[in-house]
């Protein structure tokens, strides 16, 4: 391979992370003499923006007990790896330590069990800047689910944060008591309760779950968000075709049918079709570092930048620790990115890759693309699709993509393929 000069890509993505660490800096000063300045005059106004922050909440970016503040350069909490999260599927199959989770047949039905709790923690969004967050199982965004359709999801959900919260899931699901609202089944949890949900893998794609207590923007973004995926059952492609595409079923050919199952096939985690294909989850997210109904920083899976240019020597060899650095892929491997919009405050979010058309699945639920060769796509809030790139043609080396908007891009959400 040769090599490949990052430097100048490292350069630039050390600059626009100082630049908005700096800014963040700021902001919170600012900030912060407002609110011990207005709190005199008007007691607690100071202080709505989004939530009642009570006064523990404020343990905000800067404040003392969090140290490093201003420091750039790689994160010193480890807890949460952004590069790590891209390829963490909970199958029941115990694939991450803080999931507790099982797998197993009930009643002719495959069962995916998980443990999810609610916390109250702080999460890392930039080099010394942390968030105080509600999440699941202490991550942000929260752990990704995979289950297949036809499948049974039981999440014993227990809250142990103190605000109430909930479990919505993006699926079509039949009992309303497992809908995670405050008015149906359950209703919200209160510090200390838990309940088991239980909801039908349906239909297959990549979804969304969510806190749907209120104020629901302050719940969603404090966190608790995450992504479900739903495998393709072939058998069931096989029976019903025409519910995967945009055909007729009386325009559904013996030919259009086995592309379908084919097509599923890779998408389903048991099946061998799919192991070739890397698969990653990016849920796009915002923070609103002081509190005033905005963000200040943006992402895809949490940190800001995470995925631009650290320090490598041009080889595909990182600096050792680096916790910034782009996402190598096999320029010969088919590419494939679960997308979810999980960012509050901002009506939309987008992807735009750099020197690269993909096709996109709308939901996912379709398995022919609903767009294809298109180098953008947005997303409302609660929206995902699936993403399928080819860099076979591509020479080695970095390229580019990030959200449309510049202003997200320039305030985190601006990350790099390797190609190797
Ligand atoms: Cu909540």
């Amino acid at each position: 391979m040769p090599s490949q000069d990052y430097s100048q890509a490292a350069k630039l993505s050390e600059r626009l992370e100082q630049r908005l660490v700096d800014s963040l800096e700021s902001d919170f000063k600012t900030t912060r003499r407002a609110v011990l300045g207005g709190l005199g005059l008007a007691g607690s106004a100071a202080l709505t923006g989004i939530g009642r922050a009570d006064s523990d909440e404020h343990h905000g970016p800067g404040e003392d007990s969090h140290g490093n503040f201003g420091a750039t350069g790689e994160y010193s909490d480890t807890d949460f790896d952004p590069h790590e999260f891209l390829y963490q599927f909970n199958t029941g199959r115990g694939e991450q330590k803080n999931v507790p989770q099982d797998v197993y047949e009930e009643n002719g039905r495959t069962v995916r069990e998980f443990t999810f709790q609610a916390v109250d923690t702080t999460v890392s969004i930039a080099p010394g800047i942390e968030f105080p967050a509600w999440a699941y199982n202490g991550q942000v965004p929260g752990p990704t689910i995979r289950a297949v359709e036809g499948d049974l999801i039981r999440v014993k959900f227990e809250n142990l944060g103190r605000h109430a919260h909930t479990i919505h899931p993006h699926l079509r699901n039949l009992n309303p008591e497992m809908d995670g609202i405050p008015q149906n089944g359950p209703g919200v949890l209160n510090t200390g309760e838990s309940f088991t949900y239980e909801w039908i893998a349906q239909p297959a794609g990549v979804h969304f779950y969510h806190c749907h207590s209120l104020p629901l923007k302050e719940h969603i973004h404090r966190g608790l968000y995450g992504a479900i995926i739903i495998d393709p059952d072939p058998d069931r492609v096989t029976q019903r075709p025409e519910e995967y595409c945009d055909f007729h079923r009386s325009q559904i050919t013996d030919e259009l049918r086995a592309e379908l199952v084919a097509e599923a096939k890779t998408r389903n985690h048991e099946y061998a079709e799919n192991d070739p294909i890397n698969e990653m989850v990016m849920v796009m997210n915002g923070f609103d570092t002081n509190f005033d109904g905005g963000n200040e920083v943006y992402a895809a899976n949490t940190r800001a930048f995470a995925y631009s240019v650290g320090e490598t020597d041009g080889r595909g060899n990182w600096k050792a620790g680096e916790t910034k650095r782009p996402i190598q892929i096999d320029g010969q491997q088919r590419q494939r990115v679960y997308l979810a919009n999980a960012t509050e405050f901002d009506l939309i979010n987008s992807f735009h890759t750099h020197s690269q058309f993909f096709d996109y699945y709308d939901h996912g639920t379709t398995l022919t693309p609903t767009l294809q060769t298109v180098d953008t796509v947005m997303q409302c809030q609660a929206q995902r699709g699936i993403i399928e790139l080819d860099y076979s043609d591509h020479d080695p080396g970095l390229y580019m993509f990030h959200a449309h908007q510049s202003e997200f891009a320039e305030l985190g959400w601006m990350s790099f393929f390797e190609v190797v």
